[in-house]
């Protein structure tokens, strides 16, 4: 499975071995470059050659986004610095930066994974490709332009902040893809729409990632620019975008499983999941130089299917993601993920896929108010209408999460749009 898709897809057994092959080659390679990883395993009683393949994986132990911390910037770098020829860092919100690091065969690899993704978005080299994510530390831009120029596609890197001139570009380069989050791309719609520029496009897919979103919110996008929108995933730990990708099929994403051993565990035992039961994602890389991962747990909620996909592709597959473990609000003792609230709302054709969540704590009870903002064209006129679709909002949504929230319906364009990932709760109680 290489992105110009002139190789035969493997069978399970041979990912399998192949998976098994490379395992072991890194489980060595750790072991005798990364002090953490030696002291880990040394712990367990492990030794390299106590894992003999895939079916040992189990054996080994996790590695979380606090050990990238405490371990600050380098040292779990297992390649030498001088190898080391790109540094990206994920957007921590709380203390220092999670740092990778990648040699030059780790961003040949991740061109081809990335490649590999907008290749499944029908991306080919007569393409011109606009890149929205932001270029710099954070992996979506630089990642998406790596794909898009080993695919040999015409490369427009715009990054983020001048919406503008996006679109102005949009229409006079005749830009027939573009990669951004699903949100920032919902924004650009309403700038063309605005503009009466959806007729000069000639915009064909998209590729978007980097935040949650839902079925609904792809077809509304699809809808206003007449194009296919795709799911890219990936994580600065893991490598950056392109870890997966959904197909014209879009019934899961595939992952790039010969570089990436998914597992996807119960979140309680941390023991796998079957097929098709939800549980957290956890990749260890089986290729990578630089930043080497051992079972690293994405706190990303999925699941996973191995069947052949009806595009051909053999390649295991996840599930447009649930949520995250660690992004689950307990309100009122009620888990609510805002990804059900998402799926709530755009349920609501009165109701814009722009929505605020903001949990506080009032005599020490837990309030749940939810900001929505509301289409233009169903802006109801007199208050009668008003409350009328506020209590309709607060059922759909009540029925969601088994909660009541206070409905707050906001005039159109008033929550604050989002050029990057979009943030949609505000939990004051972390204040406290
Ligand atoms: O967001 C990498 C990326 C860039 C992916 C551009 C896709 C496109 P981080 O900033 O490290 O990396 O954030 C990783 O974002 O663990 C997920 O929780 C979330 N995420 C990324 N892609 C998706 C997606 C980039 N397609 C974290 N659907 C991950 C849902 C996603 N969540």
């Amino acid at each position: 499975m290489i992105w110009n898709e002139t190789k035969e897809c493997m069978s399970r057994d041979e990912m399998t071995a192949l998976q098994s092959a490379r395992l072991v080659k890194t489980v060595d390679y750790v072991y005798h470059n990364v002090e953490f990883y030696r002291k880990k395993m040394q712990k367990l009683g492990l030794l390299p050659g106590d894992i003999k393949g895939i079916e040992d994986i189990e054996k080994l132990p996790f590695t979380t986004k606090d050990d990238l911390r405490d371990n600050y910037p380098f040292g779990l770098f297992a390649a030498p610095e001088s190898q080391i020829v790109r540094i990206h860092a994920s957007s921590g919100t709380t203390g220092k930066a999670t740092v990778v690091g990648y040699t030059r065969r780790d961003l040949d690899i991740w061109a081809e994974c990335v490649a590999r993704c907008l290749t499944m978005a029908g991306v080919t080299k007569d393409d011109i490709i606009q890149v929205g994510y932001g270029y710099g530390l954070f992996t979506g831009g630089l990642g998406a332009h790596g794909g898009a120029e080993k695919i040999g596609a015409m490369v427009v890197p715009m990054s983020t902040g001048n919406s503008k001139k996006l679109i102005t570009m949009m229409v006079d380069f005749g830009v027939t893809a573009i990669a951004c989050t699903p949100s920032y791309l919902l924004h650009i719609s309403e700038l063309l729409e605005q503009a009466d520029m959806i007729k000069d496009l000639r915009l064909r897919t998209a590729i978007c990632g980097a935040e949650p979103w839902t079925d609904k919110m792809r077809s509304e996008i699809e809808n206003r620019l007449h194009i296919s929108a795709h799911d890219i995933y990936g994580l600065s730990e893991v490598m950056g975008p392109g870890v997966a990708c959904d197909c014209a099929a879009h019934n899961g994403l595939h992952v790039c499983e010969d570089h990436f051993y998914p597992e996807v565990l119960d979140t309680a035992t941390l023991k796998p999941v079957k097929p098709g039961a939800t549980g957290e994602l956890v990749f260890t890389t089986i290729t990578k130089e630089g930043l080497p991962l051992i079972r690293y747990r994405t706190k990303d909620l999925t699941s996973i299917n191995y069947d052949k996909c009806e595009c051909g592709r053999t390649s295991a597959r996840i599930s447009k993601f649930k949520g995250r473990v660690d992004d689950m609000l307990i309100i009122r003792g009620v888990n609510v993920f805002p990804s059900q609230v998402e799926a709530a709302l755009v349920d609501i054709k009165e109701v814009t896929p722009h929505y605020m969540m903001i949990v506080d704590r009032v005599n020490n009870l837990d309030t749940l108010e939810i900001q929505v903002e509301i289409d233009e064209r169903y802006f109801p006129d007199e208050i009668k209408g008003l409350e009328a679709l506020t209590n309709k909002i607060a059922h759909t949504v009540n029925q969601a999460i088994g909660l009541n929230a206070k409905i707050r319906i906001v005039e159109p364009q008033t929550l604050t749009r989002s050029e990057g990932k979009a943030v949609h709760v505000i939990d004051k109680r972390k204040l406290y």
